[in-house]
């Protein structure tokens, strides 16, 4: 990075239409209506951090390492990464588990993400599990952390966040180290040389300017991954009551939810005549089944159309679509609520409360007007 541009310059020349959050490190989010593509152009993409962002990496220096529970330990240039494994593309949302976070009625700490933290693109690079097998994991591994150079704050020593993700996940086949995002090199801001695409988790697994991979033979305890990090109670919190006595589990799945990308939020449509309605629906592991649209606040719904997996995007969001057919003059309130294919449906209010409000996946709400023809 050129020393006279600062990180906020620089996000906002890459993405001058995001909502940045007042926050330290820098975050931003997209409006719904701004993501009304199959894969989500860079300049509208999310950006969130846990800390500063690192120094730029010296390509020629730069070496990914992989440790641990391994037979051999491997130190690998990206020419080297590009040229000793298969090169795969794979389609997949990525969405921060703070997404919808502004929609619990309890507020909680974290950032005030409203529905805009998630974006579907096609990420190019390696098979994590191709490079783990060229390291040979041993029998014991259970768990792969990953390291970062980003630190907490500018200036700090420890890590900005080193998570990771079970041994079975990093070796599935969705999983990928990777340099490239809807056919560009991977830009800076989303992590380049190498990061982590763990199609399904949560973004926190998807680790930015990884530099190492660690197979240990227990869970990560890394920054970011104890306590309630990104960690949800295995029983319900009651509102406002202790959590000191429930166990956390690490959020390894993102739920369904359905994204009105059209109209937006303050639509004015005409009456006798049909509303189109449109957007995307994605789960984590478990695609979306069905997708109905209420144009009434959720009582009286019909069924959208949604469109068919793509083949070998399973991760991809879906678009979906209906046309509304409003009679009255007056507000009106379009929700979207999608089912997967298990049979879980979007919570209408918000999903359980949790202490970190992760993981709110209730139904978005976009209210406009329908006036007499003029
Ligand atoms: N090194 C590093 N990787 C990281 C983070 C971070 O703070 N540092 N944040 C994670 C979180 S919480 C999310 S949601 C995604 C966001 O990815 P993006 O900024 O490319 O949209 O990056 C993940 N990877
Ligand atoms: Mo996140």
């Amino acid at each position: 990075m050129l020393p006279h541009v600062t990180e906020r310059e620089l996000l906002g020349a890459a993405k001058p239409a995001l909502r940045i959050h007042d926050d330290a490190a820098l975050n931003a989010e997209a409006a719904p209506a701004m993501l009304d593509h199959e894969l989500t152009p860079e300049h509208a993409f999310f950006v969130r951090n846990n800390g500063s962002l690192p120094p730029r990496a010296d390509p020629a220096a730069w070496r990914l390492c992989v440790d641990g529970e391994v037979e051999r330990v491997l130190e690998l240039s990206l020419p080297e990464l590009q040229a000793q494994f298969e090169i795969v593309s794979i389609r997949a949302v990525l969405e921060c588990a703070g997404n919808g976070r502004a929609g619990f009625i309890i507020p909680t700490d974290g950032l005030q993400w409203s529905l805009g933290a998630v974006g579907c693109a096609e990420w190019t690079g390696v098979r994590m599990a191709d490079v783990l097998a060229a390291a040979g994991v041993r029998r014991n591994a259970m768990y792969v952390a990953h390291h970062s150079p980003d630190r907490a704050t500018a200036g700090a020593a420890g890590p900005a966040l080193s998570r990771g993700v079970p041994i079975a996940k990093a070796l599935a086949p969705e999983t990928l180290l990777a340099f490239g995002m809807n056919g560009e090199p991977l830009s800076f801001l989303h992590g380049s040389p190498l990061r982590v695409v763990a199609p399904g988790y949560p973004g926190s697994a998807w680790q930015k300017w990884l530099e190492r991979i660690s197979v240990l033979d227990v869970e990560h305890d890394g920054m970011k991954m104890t306590g309630t990090d990104y960690r949800l109670p295995r029983s319900p919190v009651a509102l406002g009551g202790s959590w000191a006595e429930i166990p956390f589990d690490v959020i390894t799945d993102m739920p369904i939810r359905a994204m009105i990308t059209s109209p937006a939020p303050g639509f004015v449509a005409p009456a006798n005549s049909a509303l189109p309605v449109r957007g995307f629906a994605w789960g984590g592991h478990t695609p979306p089944a069905r997708v109905e649209i209420s144009a009434d606040g959720g009582a009286n719904w019909v069924e959208a159309f949604l469109d068919a997996e793509q083949d070998g995007a399973p991760f991809a969001w879906r678009r979906f679509h209906a046309h509304m057919a409003p009679r009255e003059p007056g507000s009106l309130e379009l929700v979207a609520r999608a089912t997967d294919l298990r049979g879980r449906s979007q919570p209408l209010g918000s999903a359980p409360w949790n202490p970190r409000g992760y993981c709110n996946n209730g139904v978005q709400r976009v209210r406009g007007s329908i006036e007499n023809g003029r």
